[in-house]
């Protein structure tokens, strides 16, 4: 942290009048320890010193009160960053250097990877590149453990969070048989444990710390890793109200890149066991790291998802804002069922694909929202079209999902084969996968736009500017 400049990263301002025993809140002759909650720049290029030093140093401890820089406190209390131009100061985090060696040395105290995913965006939140190298140090390290040569095989405990988006009707069992299918296709096959919970309801959180205290023993690493927004930081700070209050608490947002550098957290294993938490992984492949702050509230997901369901026929087209499309290009059938589980702040529209072409001209940006503005769509990149083939056995249940990392899924149940279309922006990845939920909505979405109050604000704005146009016509 630092108090100078209040327009960069890391600004504490000081409280005043200082009594006669204040202190400095933060000594600048040596580097912050590892257990600083609010992490500085020296954080996160890695220079981490072990917190051996837990005296209490700042007036804010002894109030009880945590310290917390600006940055932290806009974003706990107004859920946004401080000073956004800032934040293209900050270095980027180097997982590869700084996380990953750690998790995989051959010798030291046991790793546990705690891999953090968001249920509801379950293939973009994986941390692809922790699995592959978690995957590969497995294999490695039992076959040395097997030729008596020293290898620290790391634990993976795979946390399945944010699991109260999803409808209550699922099957815990159908859902943990869906989630151990979908980490092997990624890699992820050798796991120690699955969890599925809710770190804001306290669903199951418990079991998390029992299990994670129960491998790191008394002297273990566990590193919570996942992509940014998976919800690392509320998920530890969950398992540290069931501890007890003597956890160091973590800023948690709506916000990719909240923590910025290495986090060891005190009070939720026992011995020297410790926990850390780590800056998200970036994941450029998710549609929210293109999205303005504004556009990634649209996008969040909050509450339970409700299913919005279209019966649709050939040559008809549904746009989900104006980020993804699909065009039923071929149809072994009369019609398929397409539902779309996403934020319930997107608006949709259902019509003929011969327009589908004039909606980016008309209406992205306005009625379709994300992107908000016309001149944002350029910015989301180029907008480009896969192929998808999609085949079903049966009527009754939606049996495959096209994922958008970031966004959500449309689920599609027919008895025959399709051929769809899909479109978003250029990177943005795009799985096909079973279906997570096979139930649809009980009453079917409409052709043309959705209720919402994004669509009848841009359609009063338009007519607004009809009438104006309209107004100066009749007076010429
Ligand atoms: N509905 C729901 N939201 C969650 C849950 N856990 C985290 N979130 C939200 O997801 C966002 C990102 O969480 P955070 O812990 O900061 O993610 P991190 O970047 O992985 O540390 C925040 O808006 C959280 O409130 C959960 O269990 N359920
Ligand atoms: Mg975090």
């Amino acid at each position: 942290m630092q108090s100078s400049d209040q327009t960069l990263p890391g600004f504490f301002s000081l409280p005043s009048p200082k009594s006669p025993d204040y202190r400095a809140p933060i000594d600048r002759s040596r580097p912050l320890a590892a257990d600083d909650t609010c992490l500085s720049i020296f954080l996160k290029s890695g220079h981490l010193l072990p917190a051996e030093d837990p005296e209490p140093t700042v007036p804010s401890e002894r109030s009880g009160r945590p310290l917390v820089c600006a940055r932290c406190h806009s974003l706990r209390h107004y859920g946004r960053v401080k000073n956004p131009s800032a934040e293209n100061l900050l270095p980027d985090f180097d997982f590869d250097r700084m996380v990953g060696p750690k998790m995989v040395s051959p010798s030291g105290p046991r790793t546990v990877v705690l891999m953090v995913v968001d249920a509801a965006d379950f293939d973009g939140s994986l941390p692809r590149k922790v699995a592959r190298l978690v995957s590969s140090s497995i294999d490695k390290f039992s076959r040395a453990w097997k030729e008596g040569k020293p290898g620290n095989v790391p634990r993976v405990v795979l946390v399945v969070t944010k699991i109260d988006l999803l409808p209550s009707s699922i099957s815990p069992d159908a859902f943990e048989d869906w989630v151990r299918k979908r980490a092997s296709v990624w890699g992820v096959n050798k796991l120690t444990g699955v969890h599925l919970v809710s770190a804001v309801r306290n669903w199951r959180v418990r079991d998390i710390v029992d299990h994670v205290r129960e491998l790191a023993g008394v002297r273990g690493n566990v590193w919570a890793v996942g992509a940014q927004n998976a919800g690392k930081s509320t998920l530890i700070n969950a398992m540290g109200r069931c501890v007890g209050d003597k956890v160091s608490h973590l800023t948690e947002a709506p916000v990719p890149g909240t923590t910025l550098g290495i986090v060891r957290v005190e009070g939720v294993l026992s011995g020297q066991a410790k926990l850390f938490d780590t800056p998200g992984i970036l994941h450029p492949y998710q549609i929210t790291m293109r999205l303005t702050r504004e556009e990634q509230k649209l996008v969040h997901m909050s509450k339970e998802l409700r299913p919005r369901t279209y019966r649709i026929q050939a040559r008809h087209s549904v746009h989900i804002g104006g980020l993804f499309r699909v065009d039923v290009e071929e149809l072994s059938v009369d019609s398929i069922y397409l539902t779309v589980w996403a934020s319930p702040l997107i608006p949709l529209h259902m019509g003929k694909t011969e327009k589908a072409s004039m909606m980016i001209e008309h209406h992205f940006g306005r009625q379709l929202q994300p992107p908000i503005g016309e001149e944002r769509i350029n910015e989301l990149g180029k907008w480009v079209r896969k192929e998808i083939n999609v085949s079903g056995n049966s009527w009754d249940a939606s049996s495959v999902d096209i994922a958008v990392a970031g966004l959500g899924w449309c689920a599609i149940g027919l008895k025959g084969e399709a051929v769809l279309g899909v479109w978003t922006y250029d990177g943005i990845d795009v799985v096909q996968r079973n279906s997570l939920i096979s139930r649809r909505a009980a009453i079917f979405e409409e052709a043309g736009f959705t209720d919402s109050k994004i669509v009848s604000q841009a359609d009063s704005a338009a007519s607004k500017l009809n009438r104006s146009t309209c107004c100066t016509f009749g007076n010429i």
